[in-house]
């Protein structure tokens, strides 16, 4: 289904090429091509590889704590703390970048983000395994914005309790919103492959109920 949703968005994309709805029930995902021109894309990709603090992401998985090649940064305000696989991150301070893609994600999602989880994957065999993001600190109710540069690759949904599943490319300069519940019926992950893609940055936008100071 194409549709144009957005009349007030910031970027110069086609609002012809939006997909409203890339779930067939239990949640939204909508998915935004071209919000970032190529050149911001370049010049933002290169400025968040250097100005943040990339570490390999460590996860529990089958009782070992594992570490991987692809490298994540966790940013937000001050008291998002955010356990992920197990691992508790505190944030990192927003970067001037950060802001300016986070106030772009905002006016799309209709809705404050107060931290992002940022991935850098280095080539086509990094990936993410099946998963959904409905950690504990989340707000339920809040929708989650997810920005991509570089590389594209293939980003697939499975229904958890029904045989069905939905995949979209998540292009350089896309946005990705997946607005409630869509958390609670799916999981999604991010393929491997053997294709030699580019280094690809993707930052998820998340409201968490952050700790009490
Ligand atoms: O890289 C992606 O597109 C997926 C990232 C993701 O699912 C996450 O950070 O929770
Ligand atoms: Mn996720």
């Amino acid at each position: 289904m194409q549709t144009n949703l957005f009349d007030s968005t910031p970027g110069g994309y086609d609002s012809s090429t939006v997909v409203a709805n890339l779930l067939p029930k239990d949640g939204s995902a909508t998915y935004i091509p071209n919000v970032f021109d190529s050149n911001s894309c370049s010049m933002l990709s290169a400025s968040l590889r250097a100005t943040l603090d990339w570490q390999q992401d460590q996860l529990f998985m089958f009782g070992k704590l594992i570490t991987t090649k692809r490298e994540v940064a966790w940013v937000g305000d001050a008291g998002c703390s955010y356990t992920y696989s197990g691992v508790k991150k505190f944030p990192q301070a927003w970067t001037p970048e950060l802001l300016r893609i986070k106030h772009t994600a905002e006016a799309l999602a209709h809705h404050t983000f107060n931290s992002c989880l940022l991935n850098l994957y280095h080539d086509g065999d990094q990936s993410m395994g099946w998963h959904s993001d409905d950690e504990i600190e989340l707000e339920q109710s809040a929708p989650i914005a997810s920005v991509s540069f570089g590389g594209g690759r293939k980003f697939s949904f499975k229904h958890k309790f029904e045989k069905l599943g939905a995949s979209v490319l998540l292009e350089n300069g896309s946005v990705l919103l997946m607005h409630a519940p869509t958390q609670n019926f799916w999981q999604h992950s991010l393929t491997k492959t053997k294709r030699i893609v580019p280094p690809r940055i993707n930052l998820t936008f998340r409201a968490i109920r952050q700790e009490q100071q």
